[in-house]
């Protein structure tokens, strides 16, 4: 090779090598980034500061409520977070709605804006006869009264007992169990449960005891590992802790492994003398082993993803939400959990508020804990306990994460980071399609997606997914998923009655899952009628042919006039469709309705003799609608946990055969599944075939489906190139999607405050 071959293959190699330089620099920009930004505001003339009513309070707002309970009620009041139960303090801080009336005066009529006020809870231990409070406190920012409001809510005071334990409380209640308890059956706990004074968690039960007045919890105890729900010991106690002084409180009965005893001196002294049937657990390493989330396998490519091309299709302003089709006001009650204001489709009021009250489950077991267990989680605090999402796992990457501020507990407001997520999603299944090649030729669909509100909460062991959908052709969907851990009882004797073993000493315990849901629809106005329509089957002559009978299907309609004709127990036949109808017609002389259309597969909810019942009757009901009132505002109380034997609010006490013709009326939805736990559930119940709920569907309220208005719908026929961008908006996908998600940066602030149950 001379010299001059020589330059020219070394020149052609320079550049072939520029060349691949170049095409490597250049690859990631062949794609830009996609027009997302991490904030969405809602344009000022889409947001309405009226619906303002709905926001929770503001930090500033929570501070001067504080600030004049301390000063205005006559009472040291001390910090909840450390609080005695011999002393006084503020459970909670929240939002008392206005009345409808009010608010709908204000929001459609111009009328004068409703005050802005508070509701504080008190609890006064340090009084003659100790109780808990709530005063109206008002008008916010700046209060200047305070009102009583116990006994209108509720017809009497609420004794002291009814009290949701603070987390001081439960602090103590496993001081107690480590100092003055544990220590009395020395050799018991550490031949047995090898104790050394960290490695037993203690999980409460509840309701807690017998009768109204009783506040004695069955402590289930586990080896505190992660997920030490499911590793029980076998040991459980019965702490009294009626006494207001801490040192009075004493163990009112113990169990172990299938047998009873009445303090731990005496598991004590019959261990030594070797009466007691022991059964050891195998200690688990702190991972939890079976019960540890922890992945098994690495990680190795991405999932598909869900994420904005362009700018998201919605606003979010303050605590308001809007799309093209869909607003709403929102909240997130610290009893209940999420709640939802003023919902509109295209500008019409469909639904005034649509809200969760309340959850429950009742367990069975042949453990003491397991066997009493009903809780009932508005007590616990649904709105509560949220915390931060996690982006990508919780709810898309790319959503809208909203922070919430709250009180409770403490001497100050906290913020809970990201406890919402707002996103629209693609549902990767078509809302409505069809493909024609007879007489003419075409294709015709509309891409599914939905707009979706969603919190989550987890109480105890569990967490609920709430999810409020939206979609384009006018229907709502609320649905709850449960996940996280179940909740176990040590498996000895005839334990495979309440359920599966799941391992080595740890019984899955059977359980109802309930959810309470309040919906004020206003369709078409505030007076609506409820009516059903079914089948029916006649025998009618052939008309064409009279010597021959057919069976003949009929529509049936009914309008269900009283409050009695109108509630559904669990397991009662409901008419297919029972929707709210308006005064008003559709195009085609029809009165326009909307439809409610549950999704629920419950089991049964206690039996109506059970003492406990009425503190839960909103369960009886599959579906109840009642005449709105605003002294029946919610279907349970946060102290029916704790006396569930003379319950505050009894839900089937709202239905006295009132006239709901053409009336404003309230739809009260109980949904649920029954879950016998299995192999499967562990380590976490999953959220996939658990999910409840209902829809509410438009039903002869449009004139048509609105969803034909979509901007997002496909129509191509044989004679038009489908691969043009201007016959198929789909078809400019590859260029108008060629962008690269701008996801922000992954942050979490969880673990941010562990001070917290
Ligand atoms: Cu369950």
């Amino acid at each position: 090779m001379n010299v001059k071959t020589l330059l020219m293959v070394l020149l052609l190699a320079l550049v072939v090598i520029f060349a691949l330089v170049c095409v490597l620099l250049t690859r990631g920009e062949k794609y830009a980034h996609c027009r997302y930004q991490t904030q969405y505001i809602l344009p000022e003339h889409l947001h309405s500061e009226r619906r303002w009513l709905f926001a929770d309070l503001s930090q500033e707002e929570i501070v001067h409520v504080v600030q004049y309970l301390k000063s205005s009620l006559g009472v040291v009041l001390e910090d909840a977070s450390r609080a005695n139960p011999s002393g006084n303090c503020i459970y909670s801080i929240d939002l008392q709605l206005p009345p409808k009336a009010e608010s709908l005066s204000y929001l459609d009529d111009r009328g004068s804006r409703p005050p802005r006020q508070a509701l504080a809870v008190v609890y006064f231990g340090n009084q003659t006869h100790p109780n808990v409070t709530e005063y109206v406190v008002g008008p916010l920012p700046e209060p200047t009264y305070h009102r009583d409001v116990t006994v209108e809510k509720y017809g009497r005071q609420v004794p002291y007992y009814c009290r949701p334990p603070l987390i001081a409380e439960y602090k103590q209640m496993e001081v107690f169990l480590h100092s003055a308890v544990f220590p009395k059956a020395p050799s018991f706990m550490q031949e047995v449960l090898g104790y050394d004074g960290t490695n037993v968690a203690a999980m409460t039960t509840s309701p807690r005891g017998l009768k109204s007045g009783d506040r004695a919890t069955w402590l289930v105890l586990f080896q505190n590992v992660t997920g030490y729900f499911l590793h029980p010991i076998g040991l459980e106690v019965l702490l009294d802790h009626s006494n207001l002084d801490s040192s009075q409180w004493n163990v009112k009965k113990v169990f172990y492994n299938g047998q009873y005893y009445r303090d731990f001196t005496q598991l004590e002294r019959e261990f030594t003398e070797g009466r007691v049937d022991v059964e050891k657990v195998k200690k688990v390493p702190v991972d939890g082993d079976f019960s540890s989330m922890k992945p098994r396998t690495d990680h190795a490519e991405q999932g598909p993803l869900n994420y904005e091309v362009s700018e998201p299709r919605y606003h979010v302003r303050n605590n308001q939400i809007q799309s093209s089709s869909w607003n709403f006001a929102f909240r997130l009650d610290l009893s209940r959990g999420p709640h939802l204001f003023d919902i509109r489709f295209k500008g019409q009021r469909i639904v005034y508020e649509l809200s969760v009250q309340d959850t429950m489950s009742v367990y069975g077991s042949n453990n003491p804990g397991g066997m009493l267990t009903r809780y009932m989680d508005a007590s616990f605090g649904i709105g509560k306990h949220t915390y931060p999402l996690v982006r990508g796992v919780d709810c898309p990457y790319s959503a809208t994460y909203l922070d919430v501020s709250s009180f409770f507990e403490a001497e100050k407001p906290r913020v809970t980071k990201d406890a919402i997520c707002i996103f629209e999603q693609d549902l990767g299944s078509p809302l409505r399609r069809h493909y024609s090649k007879i007489n003419s030729i075409y294709y015709g669909g509309l891409p599914g997606t939905a707009l979706v509100f969603r919190a989550v909460s987890t109480v105890g062991n569990y967490d609920y997914i709430w999810d409020f959908v939206f979609y384009p052709n006018g229907a709502i969907e609320s649905k709850v998923h449960p996940t996280g851990y179940i909740s176990s009882s040590f498996l000895y004797g005839s334990g495979l009655d309440y359920g599966n073993k799941v391992g080595g000493h740890t019984l899955g315990t059977i359980h109802t899952h309930f959810f309470a849901f309040k919906v004020d629809l206003d369709v078409g106005g505030v007076k609506n009628s409820l009516v059903a329509n079914d089948m029916a089957f006649e025998k009618v002559k052939t008309p064409w042919s009279p010597d021959n009978e057919i069976f003949q299907m009929k529509m049936t309609k009914k309008v269900l006039d009283t409050e009695d004709k109108a509630n559904f127990h669990l397991h009662d036949k409901m008419p297919r469709y029972i929707y709210f109808e308006a005064n008003s017609t559709n195009k085609w002389g029809h009165k326009r309705g909307y439809r409610i259309q549950l999704i629920s597969f419950a089991g049964d909810h206690l039996p109506e003799m059970d003492p406990m019942e009425r503190a839960v009757s909103w369960a009886r009901y599959k579906l109840a609608v009642t005449k709105r009132k605003e002294k029946e505002s919610f279907s349970s109380s946060i102290y029916n946990q704790n006396d569930p034997w003379t319950p505050t609010v009894a839900f089937a006490d709202f239905i006295d055969n009132e006239d709901i013709v053409d009336e404003d009326l309230v739809a009260w939805i109980t949904t649920g599944f029954l879950h016998i736990p299995h192999a499967e559930d562990i380590p976490n119940t999953v959220t996939v075939g658990n999910s409840v709920g209902f829809f509410l569907r438009p039903y002869n309220y449009f004139d048509e489906d609105p969803s034909i208005h979509s901007p997002d719908g496909v129509f191509f026929t044989s004679k038009q190139d489908p691969t043009s961008c201007d016959v198929n908006h789909i078809a400019c996908l590859p260029k108008t999607a060629a962008c690269l998600p701008n996801f922000p940066p992954f942050t979490y602030e969880g673990f941010q405050d562990l001070a917290r149950l």
